[in-house]
Formats: structure tokens, sequence, C-alpha cells
């Protein structure tokens, strides 16, 4: 198997004293980085190491100290499991078992989420790690490029949600590809507001390393503190989802980004249109981008000179990446839509003990990204629709069937249909379309929702109905619900 030095260790040797990471007033090197890593890595080993699973849950915020602890499980040589701090308990007891993980680290915020763990799962707090005597490890030289550094959980259209394996291959790949396009300088410095549990901020961390470069650490979505830095000449790069974008756009009113400013890299999701032309208006570098969590990022970006020409594409790949479209007759000519097919050395080996989904996703090297687009003559990408029924909103994935099902747990629900409907904030949210049985109000759902799913997968907009549109097999038919809710009948 192939082999690289260990990035931080590498990256500390090479240039010890450029800064690594800055939040607020706060500031590190990458010797320093490197020392907080091994001396948290010597307390978390205290605690894991007569532990047998390859697996270390972590559930964190945007903080110094998360980065600190991504880092020292890469050189104890767990792989780390991101847990998204959104997600209610059943979701997060769902994915933990799922992993079989023996050890979850959480930022101390989270401790009454997590109240559960216990038993067959221990659950450490930062203030309790970081209480913790050290043990001396072995710092291993090299990092394998076919290990799995990181797990992230995504749900599909049907079956409980998989953990996408990420490899250290697929981070250096992406990471380089990524670097290949936008170029990287010694002055550079990537903000990150995006969640390091998600691939769009876990990223940024790997690229960082491996370039190193500064990341401008946001514990939260500050829309003026942001503003202030992207005005400033602090910060070179950005990544954001829509949603984010247009709030900095409304904030920034008639001012501009520093020219240092370079680009503000925009996934996750569709970008709207009117979004992508003020942008242009107003100078902001817009780069739009085409990626997912299988592909560990980025694997299609456009470049700001064709904003206009090649106006809602998403790009060409990146260098070491293939695209192709395919439908019933095979690999579609240009402009005939189908499915798109990604291949590359970034694109995940598969999902975690998920046999079916992984035959079915893999195919000679393609993988089946289930979203829908077609390429121009010129190989430029569009995608026109999302993997069947998924709602992203504000760069979060939410499926209606798992919503459904949590409808139907609640008392009183006779039939539930959830379809996504437009909205100008987050781009599509879930809307809950519901039969009862007598005696069901919205607030007794809403408190239903509360408990079991995550906030941002909570229906913002609930209709009572009669019954709910079904085909001849009894098959629900969203599309109905989503027309019938935009003309108004509902
Ligand atoms: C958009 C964000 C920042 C909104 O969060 P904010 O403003 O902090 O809200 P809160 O204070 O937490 O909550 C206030 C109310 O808003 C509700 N809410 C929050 N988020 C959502 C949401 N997404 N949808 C619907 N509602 C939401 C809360 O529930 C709360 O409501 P009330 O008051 O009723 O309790 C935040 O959502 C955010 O950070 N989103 C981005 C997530 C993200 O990064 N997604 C990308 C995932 N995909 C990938 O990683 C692959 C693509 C990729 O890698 C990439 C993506 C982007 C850029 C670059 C790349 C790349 O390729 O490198
Ligand atoms: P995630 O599960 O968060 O990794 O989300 C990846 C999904 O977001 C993709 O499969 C697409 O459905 C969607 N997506 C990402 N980038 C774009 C884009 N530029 N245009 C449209 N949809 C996108
Ligand atoms: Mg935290
Ligand atoms: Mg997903
Ligand atoms: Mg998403």
């Amino acid at each position: 198997t192939q082999e690289l030095p260990n990035w931080l260790k590498q990256r500390a040797f090479l240039t010890p004293d450029r800064t690594a990471l800055t939040n607020g007033d706060v500031e590190y090197t990458f010797g320093e980085l490197w020392e907080k890593a091994i001396s948290i890595g010597e307390q978390l080993h205290t605690i894991v190491k007569h532990s047998s699973h390859p697996f270390l849950g972590l559930m964190i915020k945007n903080k110094v100290e998360s980065v600190f602890l991504v880092h020292a499980i890469q050189q104890l040589g767990f792989t780390t499991v991101l847990l998204n701090n959104k997600l209610s308990e059943n979701e997060l007891s769902f994915q933990i078992q799922d992993m079989g993980l023996g050890t979850v680290i959480y930022d101390d915020e989270f401790a009454g989420k997590l109240s559960f763990l216990g038993g067959e799962v221990e659950g450490v707090s930062f203030s309790q790690l970081f209480g913790t005597d050290p043990t001396r490890f072995e710092v291993k030289d090299h990092f394998q490029l076919d290990q799995a550094c990181s797990v992230m959980y995504t749900s599909g259209t049907t079956g409980a949600p998989k953990g996408v394996l990420q490899s250290y291959g697929n981070h250096w790949w992406s990471a380089i590809g990524s670097s290949l396009n936008l170029g990287i300088t010694e002055n550079d410095t990537w903000l990150c507001s995006v969640p390091l549990f998600h691939i769009s901020g876990y990223s940024i961390l790997m690229r960082s390393v491996v370039y190193g470069m500064n990341v401008r650490l946001f514990e939260t979505f500050d829309v003026e503190g942001i503003n202030r830095e992207l005005m400033s000449g602090n910060v070179t790069i950005m990544s954001v989802v829509s949603n984010m974008l247009s709030r900095l756009m409304k904030d920034m009113g008639d001012e501009t980004y520093h020219p240092r400013f370079r680009c503000m890299l925009l996934g996750g999701g569709p970008a709207p249109l009117p979004l992508l032309q003020k942008c242009k208006e107003n100078g902001v570098p817009v780069f739009q981008t085409y990626g997912m969590t299988e592909t560990a990022s980025q694997i299609v970006t456009l470049s700001p000179e064709y904003s206009m020409s090649k106006l809602g594409s998403a790009g060409k790949p990146l260098f070491p990446s293939e695209l192709k479209i395919k439908n019933e007759e095979g690999t579609a000519k240009a402009n005939q839509e189908g499915e798109i097919l990604v291949k590359g050395p970034n694109v995940t080996t598969g999902y975690y003990r998920r046999e079916e989904a992984n035959a079915k996703s893999f195919e000679s090297g393609w993988f089946h990204t289930g979203d829908i687009g077609y390429m121009d003559e010129e190989g430029f990408l569009f995608v026109l629709d999302r993997r069947s029924d998924l709602i992203i909103s504000g760069g979060e994935n939410v499926y209606p069937a798992e919503i459904e099902s949590v409808l139907l747990s609640c008392d009183g629900v006779e039939d539930a249909g959830v379809a996504g409907i437009t909205s100008d904030e987050w781009g599509q949210v879930p809307c809950a379309f519901i039969v009862k049985k007598d005696h069901l109000t919205k607030e007794d759902i809403i408190t239903h929702c509360e408990k079991n799913l995550a906030s941002y997968k909570r229906p913002k907009k609930i209709v009572f109905v009669d019954e709910l549109p079904r085909n001849a097999s009894n098959k629900l038919l969203r599309r109905v619900l989503r027309e019938q809710w935009e003309k108004g009948m509902v």
C-alpha cells in the first residue's frame, strides 16, 4: 500500500512557524498545532489504549480544541466518526451502534444530548479528556493512503443512513485536486465557518496541513464578523452554501470585499441564478462547485471567468477526476441528460458494511451519484436535479421518507407525506401533509418532531389534508403534494 509522511509531523517539520489556525485573537503555528495534537493524543491514549475498536466517535463545534482532537485522533491511528451535532438522540444512537463505537469524545456543550451514553459506549467530554494524565504512544512516521481517516453519515431515499469511508488517499487527492485548480500561495487563509463535522469543513483542515495554510475558524455563522474579515483582506478563500452567501450579500450592502479575497467556494447544493448574478455585480469571486461526502468535497468546480457565460454550471472536473453522464442508451452525448457518474482518487471506497449499496453504487470504478444532469459540448456540468426526493435545506440533507416515518409514529397521525417546497431562505424545506385522527394539533406534531428529528429536518410547514395522493400501487406521490402546495390548493 502507498504511504506518505505523517502529514502534520511533516508540515510541522517543513514550516513550523507558519500560522496554522486562528480563531478570534488566538493563533497557533504548525509547530504548536503538532504539540497540541501529540499532548492531547497522549491524554486520549490513556483512555483508549486498551480499546479494540478502530473507530472513535467525535461530536464537536468549530473550536480550536476540536481541530486539536481531529489531529490527535489521526496521530493515534484511529478512524474518526464525525457526528452531526444537530441530530436527535435517536439518530445519533443509530450511527453509534451502526459503527460499533466504543468511545465518543464530545464537546461539553453536548453532554445533555449524549446523556444516553454509558454501558457499552463510553462518553468522554472535552473537560474529562483534558484532565486525564498523559500516556506516551509511538508516533507513526507514515500515513497509509488506503486507511480510513474519517467517516461521515449520509442518508438515502430508502434504508438507514450509511457511513461514508473517507481514506487518507481520498483527502490527499481532494486537497491536491483543489490546489491544482485554485492555486495556493503562502498568503492564503481559508475561512472556515461550515461545520467541521461535514466534509465541507473537515476538508479545509486537511488542505491546511497539506498546503501549510492558515485556517481562520468561526464557531458560528456570524454574518457581520465574517463580512468584516472578507473586507479586511485577512482571508483569501471561504467555503459557503447558498444560505450563507445570500446572508453575507444582504449584509454587505454596497461595500466590496478586499481584493486579496479571491475565492468564494459555493457548494453543498444548487445555486440560485439571481444570487450568482448579484455576486457578479458586486465583484464577489464565486466558484460554483459540485461535490459530496462521497467525493471528499469538491469534484467539479467552475472558475469565475465562466460564471456568466456558463451561468448555473458547476464547472469541469478537478484534474485527477472524471465525469460522465449515463442514460438508458449508455454514455450520454453532449446536452443529453442522465445520471451523473464520477471517478477519481478522491471518491470513497464505499459505505461501511453496506454490501448491497456498494454493489449498486460502484461500477468498474465509476460512482453513481444518483444526481441528474448533463454536460454541454465543452464538458461543463449542469446539475438538473438531485438524487430522488432529496431535500437540501441550507446545505443539510433531508429525506422525506425519514420524516414521514417519524410523523407516522406520532399518536393521532393517520397518514403522512412530506415534500420539499421552495424557500427563499433555505433553498428547500420539508412540508408535512397530515391526515389526522381527531384531537391532533400542529403543536403535538411539532413537539413529537422536536424529540425525534434534527432541527433542520423538522417540517417548516404542516398542512392537514383529508387524504394523500397515491398511485394505483398505493405509492405516495410527493410530486403531486408539492404541486398542490405551489398552486395553493392546500
Ligand atoms: C446555513 C447555516 C449556517 C444556518 O445555521 P445558523 O444560521 O447558524 O442557524 P442556527 O443559529 O443554528 O439556527 C437558527 C434556526 O435556523 C434553523 N436552521 C439552521 N440551519 C438550518 C438548515 N440548514 N435548514 C433549515 N433550518 C435551519 C435552526 O433549526 C433554528 O431554527 P429554530 O429557531 O426554529 O430553532 C447552517 O445550516 C450550516 O452551517 N449549513 C451548512 C452545512 C454544510 O456545510 N453543508 C455542506 C454539506 N455538504 C458537503 O460537505 C459536500 C460539499 C462540500 O464539500 C462543500 C460545500 C460547500 C462549500 C465547499 C464544499 C467543498 O467542496 O469544499
Ligand atoms: P452531501 O450528502 O451533503 O454530501 O450532499 C451532496 C449532494 O448535494 C449531491 O449529491 C447533490 O445532490 C447536491 N449538490 C452538491 N453540489 C451541487 C451543485 N453544485 N448543484 C446542485 N446540487 C448539488
Ligand atoms: Mg464544540
Ligand atoms: Mg448526504
Ligand atoms: Mg448536503
